[in-house]
């Protein structure tokens, strides 16, 4: 795979890790972190600042939530199946995660459905049954999806349809899907944005919309453009879009997070937290984006010496980064510096 300098040129003789490596590490670490970071304050209306920055700055290990869970099991089922999505597979995968750790802070319609199939029910059902027959419209499709974003190579396309794939397992529900797609698809533009060049906010929602299929969520993002340009504070962003488990406000406000202030993960995780409500997975979101453009280099290093239970992080951020995504529909090279 060719090397990127940092004005975007190939250097073949560069050494050092991959490039596409750094924003896998730099995505996946940087989301763990900051889910653990946000869980403390996870359906707190108001948010007290000194107490998340107390938080950022204090030794305690940083534990993940359920968010991270999932994460890693669509990564390594991306890594097995050479970046497909099976959907059969995938949801044994996801009730099995479940199963080995049910009290990371599961949603309660996504653990009833992981412990029925478990039971040996098909996801076809236990999906569109949930909520009485509408489907969750939760934001956990989107707060596991981002390895989707981060296969090398993949056509935005192709991410849009895999993540779409991989949410319809437990989220029936257009607008969960939706946040799926937008989230995954942020990842992937995020992860091949050049990284000494601002990014354009309108080129980059216009990216993420174009693959929407709901009018609300289309227009969840017109909002997110207004607040993006303003660089608004999190308070005027949970006004605005929300900040519930609604994959409707919670992507949007990641979103919105992320496009006020790109290039700092320290700041982009802190004010996320301050967005309130589902704080861990807003939180989680926006990181996914800012540690793709930033890549590892941006985790600040207090938070990665804190982060629990690494193992699996670092070794499925290798996977990830080096799938072939030829055999299943990408193409090589990985190391796209356009921002679509
Ligand atoms: O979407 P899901 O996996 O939840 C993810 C959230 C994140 O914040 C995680 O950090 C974790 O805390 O949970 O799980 P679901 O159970 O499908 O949805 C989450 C919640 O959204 C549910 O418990 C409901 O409160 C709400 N919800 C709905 N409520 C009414 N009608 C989701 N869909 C519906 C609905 O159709
Ligand atoms: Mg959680
Ligand atoms: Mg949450």
């Amino acid at each position: 795979m060719s090397r990127v300098t940092p004005t975007g040129g190939a250097d073949p003789s560069a050494v050092g890790p991959d490039p596409w490596l750094l924003r896998v590490r730099g995505a996946v670490l940087l989301a763990a972190c900051a889910d653990a970071l946000g869980a403390p304050f996870e359906g707190l209306a108001a948010v007290d600042v000194a107490a998340v920055d107390h938080l950022l700055e204090t030794p305690p290990p940083l534990r993940w939530t359920d968010d991270t869970a999932l994460t890693l099991a669509l990564a390594e089922h991306l890594v097995r199946r050479g970046g497909d999505v099976d959907q059969d597979e995938l949801a044994s995968a996801f009730a099995a995660e479940w199963a080995a750790g049910p009290d990371l802070g599961y949603g309660a319609g996504v653990a009833a459905q992981f412990a029925r199939i478990v039971a040996g029910e098909s996801w076809v059902a236990t999906s569109q049954e949930a909520f009485g027959g509408t489907g969750s419209y939760g934001n956990g499709a989107a707060m596991r999806v981002a390895p989707v974003g981060l296969l090398p190579g993949l056509p935005l396309a192709e991410v849009a349809r895999r993540a779409r794939r991989s949410a319809q397992i437990t989220h029936a529900h257009p607008l969960a899907q939706d946040g799926a797609v937008a989230q995954a698809v942020a990842v992937a533009v995020a992860a091949r944005s050049r990284q000494d060049t601002p990014i354009d906010t309108d080129l980059f929602l216009a990216a993420v919309a174009t693959r929407l299929r709901t009018p609300q969520f289309r227009s969840a993002l017109s909002i997110v453009r207004v607040l993006a340009r303003r660089r608004a504070t999190p308070g005027q962003i949970a006004e605005a879009v929300g900040n519930g488990v609604a994959a409707v406000e919670s992507v949007p406000a990641a979103l919105a997070v992320f496009l006020a202030d790109p290039q700092r993960p320290h700041d982009v995780v802190r004010s996320a937290i301050q967005v309130g409500g589902d704080t861990d997975t807003i939180a989680a979101m926006a990181a996914a984006m800012c540690g793709a453009r930033c890549g590892e280099q941006g985790l600040p290093v207090l938070w990665g010496l804190r982060l629990a239970d690494t193992r699996r992080l670092w070794q499925v951020s290798s996977a990830l980064a080096a799938v072939d995504s030829d055999r299943s529909g990408g193409r090589r090279p990985s190391t796209r510096t356009d921002q679509h």
